[in-house]
């Protein structure tokens, strides 16, 4: 592993580099891709943005959006064969696990140049050559910009590039309300917003561009599949297979779904169960000090953030995994009345 500061002089213009994320690009995921490839554009270096499925539709208004190439779109399967191929840089950004990859993982492991993560998700793998990893850091457009700064170039990021930045920085602080929102987060918000980002454009192009099915779709999840569990201040939601067909579901209307959750007065803890063809896919919500990541990976093959992780369940379906909640639930009472009590 070799630091991040000299990676700078071994990126020389003509390079190909691809630059990929996780599955299920987030905001965040999009954002720095999306800025971090604008900025080695600008470097003179050829560069593609790579994802493993496809974006949501409230993600495609981003800059750049059109040309990022997917690989569960047969068509453009080849060409992410032969960029990866040639490229002389992989970068990694927002995860730090291979499996979060998905089908593309086996391509990016197998490719031989070097590689590079910019990440600040808990436990990085050791996979890449080079990391500029920050757990600090409450999202890796917040990364982007630092590294950005830290290299001098600060005056390169553009009002395009600060839309992508701003846009990961908002979604992964939960607008500017989760613990992991820092004075920093806040200084290179001004920064962006003095690069000429239209914040509020942003958030609306984000958040309000629900279609009629998704409104009612969470109507449906709040009225009829939310149980408050009150001995463990747990908001438990569960959406099913029928459910997703009856609402017409598409890639991100699940979506932060699991946050209503912790609106509920007492919750300490949300989680969000949702019906996947290859099992059930589990998001877990807290409030500060209630660690959700270590109850995801030690029950649910996830982790992810201190107060929003993932997980999956692969034993069986919605009932089995709320039967295997169950079970546990009664290890974390203390635990949970304690950070109740706090
Ligand atoms: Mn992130």
């Amino acid at each position: 592993m070799s630091s991040i500061s000299a990676l700078r002089a071994l990126l020389i213009p003509g390079q190909s580099v691809v630059i990929t994320t996780h599955f299920n690009p987030d905001s965040d995921a999009i954002g720095s891709s999306l800025a971090w490839q604008k900025y080695l554009i600008k470097k003179g270096l050829h560069v593609d943005v790579v994802i493993p499925s496809a974006l949501s539709r409230n993600l495609t208004w981003m800059p750049g959006a059109d040309a990022v190439l997917d690989f569960e779109n047969i068509l453009h399967k080849s060409t992410i064969e032969a960029k990866i191929h040639v490229a002389d840089w992989i970068f990694c950004l927002d995860f730090s696990g291979m499996q979060r990859l998905h089908g593309l993982a086996n391509w990016v492991k197998s490719a031989r140049c070097k590689k590079v993560v910019i990440d600040h998700h808990l436990d990085p793998e050791d996979f890449a050559d080079y990391y500029y990893h920050r757990t600090i850091a409450a999202s890796t457009c917040e990364l982007i910009f630092d590294l950005i700064s830290e290299w001098g170039d600060e005056a390169l990021i553009d009002e395009e590039m600060g839309e992508c930045m701003y846009s990961g920085i908002m979604t992964d602080t939960g607008s500017f309300r989760h613990p992991n929102t820092t004075a920093h987060v806040h200084e290179v918000v001004a920064e962006l917003i003095k690069k000429g980002v239209n914040t509020n454009a942003v958030h609306r192009k984000v958040f309000d561009s629900a279609s009629l099915h998704r409104l009612r779709f969470l109507g449906h999840v709040l009225a009829n599949r939310l149980e408050y569990l009150p001995d463990y201040h747990l908001a438990l939601m569960w959406i099913t297979e029928e459910d997703q067909k009856q609402f017409n579901s598409q890639a991100g209307d699940t979506e932060g779904m699991v946050n209503y959750g912790l609106q509920l007065e007492g919750a300490v803890w949300s989680i969000c169960m949702i019906q996947r063809p290859d099992g059930v896919k589990l998001s877990f919500r807290s409030i500060e000090p209630f660690a959700v990541n270590t109850f995801a990976s030690t029950y649910f093959e996830g982790g992810g953030h201190k107060n929003a992780s993932g997980g999956r369940f692969s034993a069986g379906g919605i009932e089995q995994a709320k039967e295997k909640l169950k079970e546990v639930l009664p290890l974390y009472l203390s635990e949970i009345k304690r950070v109740k009590n706090l």
